[in-house]
């Protein structure tokens, strides 16, 4: 705190200062009282009762049921975790390809809740039922519990770490495997890193506790696979090349690009780059029944490893397209607990096994555990209804405009923002058009963000496709789509469209190599040091990745825990309501450490802006002094 002091000094800081500084500035001694953790939880919930939370509908806090929790004691069996531990990725796919089953890979902790609230899902609600997940889901293939956006939705808005999250799973939850979602050289993020950052975060997360690692690029650009690839082979984990899915197999109109030859072709690629398992990612939920028993039976009989489904229920054809994918062979589909299923999440584990109930292969899954687990999920959901999506029923124009599973309800936001909520239906009828202008592209995150910004832009701006060409010296093109046509996020399959791409740089040169290879790699000793100077913690190499990836949200994920403490530990209606007056709660903020806090009144608000909350912490009386930004 006196070097603090000393830096921050006023007369310091301009060097207007004699030998006799320490003695002629009283202020250097000083010292603020560090807060106790008590103290810093009460001000987020001080700041969360008369502020409300990003969001969130500022209201009283909603009295919730509390989730009903399976009544068992969960006890742990041997899953497809000790497989992979005993027989290396090889052997697991080996013994993959030779069930009869199919099995399923649970994505309520990602994707389903990715897309259906935003990515809101806490590790608070996660924690709690996973016990039990581990029980009622040992049959599953794997859980996917990571990666895609929850890696910086989990610090930028929950305000928690999502190597925790990891940690805290991977312990109660040692039989199953765990999938992440890995965007090739996007990692986790949304922008090409250098290859070094790729692969220090393969390693990283595989070491702490990433069994399986679903490898896809945005563009289907296999160049930009290859790397991560390789670094994942390296860990001695399950390696699943991706190819997304998009246009339609059935019908030749659509593309000549997105054939079932092209599919085929992909796939044999994949397979010779050493793959253990092929996924099919259907991210918009494109892929229609006939068209998935077609194309997983040609590419059963095209490649020799397992093969491995992944969609979305957006058109409310999801159970029927799997099961004619299982009727095909697949053996793995990805599904989500029925409470968080459906539309555009994964299609129901519960219904699908229903669905396939005297229709050969059934899924394996023990239905009574999916039904226990979804109870749970079903009132836990009610927590995050502020962050629902508008979409209430079955969508069939995504075979149309094919946005992604989580893309439709962003869009919608970025275009009421903007003004444009009236115009949505434009705005979905431009993402078309404008997915023809840049030549038919694959679009997922992060080459859905272009589209998406680009129909925004040319509907804003009353474009078309001429006009975007011969106004185009005089237009200020979004950086998303700049950065698209520089190359920064790979290469389309057939290319750029090279007048567009002219335009749209205005003379600047497009990369002619990989971004990631061309990128500086980081220098992580020098990164380290950076760190030490705000990091009151040790930086650990999960830090310092953190940081490489998103300095700006890292940094102030720091700064909010160190003014609120870990908010980790709150239940999700405080965490994200505050509190009632005279409600009593139980905070555990550490093993046997738990504080007992009761709100007894809000003050008025004073001149300066802020009020006194009066609480009772641990049977004795506390204040704290909160800003009101009403
Ligand atoms: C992601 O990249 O987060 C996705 O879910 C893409 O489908
Ligand atoms: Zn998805």
């Amino acid at each position: 705190q006196f070097l603090t002091n000393v830096i921050s000094d006023e007369s310091f800081r301009k060097g207007d200062y004699s030998t006799k500084f320490i003695d002629t500035t009283p202020s250097l001694f000083v010292f603020e009282k560090p807060k106790d953790r008590g103290t810093k939880t009460l001000e987020y919930i001080s700041t969360i009762t008369v502020n409300g939370f990003p969001g969130v509908d500022k209201r009283d806090k909603p009295v919730f049921e509390k989730p009903r929790i399976p009544d068992y004691t969960p006890d742990i069996q041997d899953g497809t975790k000790q497989i992979l531990d005993k027989e290396g990725p090889e052997g697991l796919a080996k013994w993959l390809k030779a069930q009869d089953d199919a099995l399923i890979t649970d994505t309520t902790m990602r994707d389903a809740h990715q897309s259906l609230l935003t990515t809101r899902m806490r590790t608070y609600d996660m924690k709690k039922i996973a016990p039990y997940t581990a029980h009622d889901l040992k049959d599953a293939f794997s859980l996917e519990m990571w990666g895609g956006a929850t890696f910086d939705v989990a610090y930028n808005f929950l305000k928690e770490d999502p190597w925790r999250r990891l940690a805290a799973l991977r312990k109660e939850i040692p039989n199953v495997l765990f999938q992440m979602l890995l965007r090739a050289s996007n990692a986790v993020g949304y922008k090409n890193y250098p290859d070094n950052v790729v692969e220090k975060f393969v390693q990283e997360s595989a070491e702490s506790g990433i069994d399986v690692f679903r490898i896809f690029d945005s563009l289907n650009w296999l160049e930009a696979m290859k790397h991560p690839i390789e670094a994942v082979l390296k860990t001695g984990k399950v390696a699943e090349g991706t190819i997304c899915y998009t246009g339609d197999i059935l019908d030749p109109k659509r593309s000549d690009i997105y054939t079932l030859d092209y599919y085929k072709k992909m796939a044999k690629e994949l397979e010779a780059q050493g793959v253990h398992i092929l996924a099919i990612k259907d991210m918009a939920g494109l892929l229609k029944p006939e068209a998935a028993y077609e194309l997983i039976g040609e590419l059963k009989s095209t490649v020799d490893i397992p093969i491995h489904l992944h969609s979305h229920d957006t058109s409310g054809n999801g159970i029927m397209m799997y099961s004619k994918a299982i009727e095909a062979g697949v053996d793995v589909v990805d599904t989500a607990l029925g409470a968080l299923s459906g539309l555009t999440s994964q299609p129901s584990a519960n219904s699908l096994y229903y669905a396939q109930a005297g229709n050969g292969r059934q899924i394996r899954a023990d239905i009574e555990g999916l039904e226990r687990l979804s109870e749970y999920w079903e009132d836990v959901r009610k927590y995050y209804a502020d962050f629902e999506s508008d979409i209430k029923s079955p969508h069939t124009e995504i075979y149309k405009h094919e946005m992604p599973g989580g893309q439709y309800s962003n869009l919608l936001s970025q275009a009421k923002s903007l003004g444009l909520g009236e115009r949505y239906g434009e705005v979905k009828k431009m993402y078309q058009r404008v997915n023809m202008m840049f030549g038919d592209i694959v679009k997922v995150t992060p080459s859905s963000k272009v589209v998406g910004d680009m129909a925004l832009f040319m509907v804003q701006n009353e474009l078309d496709e001429e006009s975007v060409i011969s106004r185009g010296a005089h237009l200020d093109f979004p950086d998303s789509v700049v950065s698209f046509f520089k190359g920064e996020i790979g290469v389309p399959v057939t290319g750029f469209d090279e007048e567009l791409q002219k335009t749209v740089l205005k003379g600047t040169e497009p990369l002619s190599e990989r971004a990631g290879k061309v990128l500086e790699p980081v220098d992580f000793l020098e990164l380290k040091e950076e760190m030490s100077e705000f990091c009151e913690h040790e930086v650990s190499d999960k830090d310092l990745l953190s940081y490489a990836l998103y300095p700006k949200v890292y940094k102030e994920f720091l700064a909010t825990n160190q003014r609120y403490g870990n908010v980790e530990v709150l239940d999700t209606p405080t965490f994200l309501f505050g509190m009632r007056k005279n409600e009593i709660l139980e905070i555990e903020i550490d093993k046997g450490k738990t504080l007992i806090v009761n709100l007894l009144s809000i003050g008025h608000v004073h001149e300066d802006g802020y009020r006194w909350m009066y609480f009772e912490l641990n049977g004795f009386p506390r204040k704290v002094y909160i800003k009101d930004d009403n």
